[in-house]
């Protein structure tokens, strides 16, 4: 991985994230969702290491050529309780790994849910889940296809945190990260303008519990022409245009060929910028024994104003 895209603690600047997120984990009360937790939280995140937050403002002005930042040596839980196993897990208590999650997030931006996915909660587990094995949803464990997170909906995320609470037995789950800064060179000019046509719709995921929000037609890349946004699931978008279908096949390819794979280490957080780059998981198998693969996720918006009329005044839930 190009060392541009990634940080590492060190053991002292660990040691300050772990007393930051001790006052947060003892701050009332003690759950994320709560408005006063998370403007405690806000107030924190600008106690975060100066090294790491330099590095986070680099990554805001510019996410490099693989859009995404990866953490490393964050403090970790010890132990680490059981990885839950229940469908739609999330998690409201201000644990550890939530409140080093939150406070590194918003370093970056506002923390968002959506009110019809996993109820609206800030902190989501990312777990396998009995029974969902072929599921396209983080709670499966057949390969997950490259996606940009909540394509369809307007208000999507501009940042995905990922941390890992713990790895999958046979570290065989791997993140896929694949940034279309990349792909551009993989692709010709008669496809980059199909891809900029509104030719493609796109579903909701099956997390969203709202089956009937697909998108109108819509581009998938849009913006400056040598350096576009992305928005695509290669699960859920569609085109009933050949051309688009074509176009989607190569863009497809072009994933594929500049797509890199990281295997998470428990303390590892990611960000992925979701405007430009895909993510999606390799295969897995899981066991169920309490120690399975289990991430914790967040979404972050750079501008918070922008969602204010679907969302109340001081919420970071969107309706
Ligand atoms: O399991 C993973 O590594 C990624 C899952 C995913 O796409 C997500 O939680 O948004
Ligand atoms: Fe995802």
């Amino acid at each position: 991985m190009n060392p541009e895209s990634r940080f590492e603690l060190s053991d002292a600047e660990r040691a300050d994230v772990a007393l930051l997120a001790d006052e947060l984990m003892r701050t009332p009360p003690g759950l994320v969702d709560g408005q006063e937790w998370l403007d405690r939280c806000r107030g924190l995140s600008c106690h975060l290491p100066a090294r790491l937050r330099n590095r986070l403002r680099a990554f805001r002005h510019d996410p490099g050529r693989a859009g995404m930042l990866l953490i490393r040596n964050l403090p970790e839980a010890d132990p680490v309780p059981p990885t839950p196993q229940e469908s739609d897990s999330v998690e409201r208590r201000a644990t550890l790994s939530a409140s080093v999650l939150c406070a590194v997030a918003m370093e970056l931006g506002e923390v968002v849910a959506y009110r019809n996915e996993k109820r609206g909660a800030l902190v989501q587990n990312v777990v396998p889940v009995p029974g969902r094995e072929a599921q396209q949803s983080n709670a499966g464990s057949v390969p997950l296809e490259m996606h940009i997170e909540n394509a369809f909906h307007p208000h999507r995320p501009d940042y995905v945190g990922l941390l890992c609470v713990r790895s999958d037995h046979d570290l065989a789950a791997g993140l896929r990260v694949a940034c279309v800064r990349a792909a551009m060179e993989h692709l010709d000019a008669g496809t980059r303008q199909t891809l900029r046509r509104p030719l493609f719709l796109t579903e909701p995921p099956p997390s969203f519990d709202r089956p009937d929000s697909g998108t109108k037609p819509h581009a998938v890349l849009t913006g400056d022409a040598e350096d576009p946004d992305i928005r695509v699931d290669f699960h859920a978008t569609h085109s009933t245009d050949p051309w688009g279908e074509q176009a989607m096949d190569a863009l497809e390819d072009a994933v594929r060929a500049v797509s890199e794979e990281i295997v998470l280490a428990p303390a590892d957080l990611v960000f992925v910028d979701n405007r430009v780059t895909l993510h999606g998981r390799t295969a897995f198998t899981p066991r169920y024994d309490g120690e399975d693969r289990w991430l914790q996720r967040a979404f972050v918006h750079l501008d918070h104003r922008r969602s204010r009329a679907v969302r109340s005044p001081h919420g970071h839930v969107l309706n």
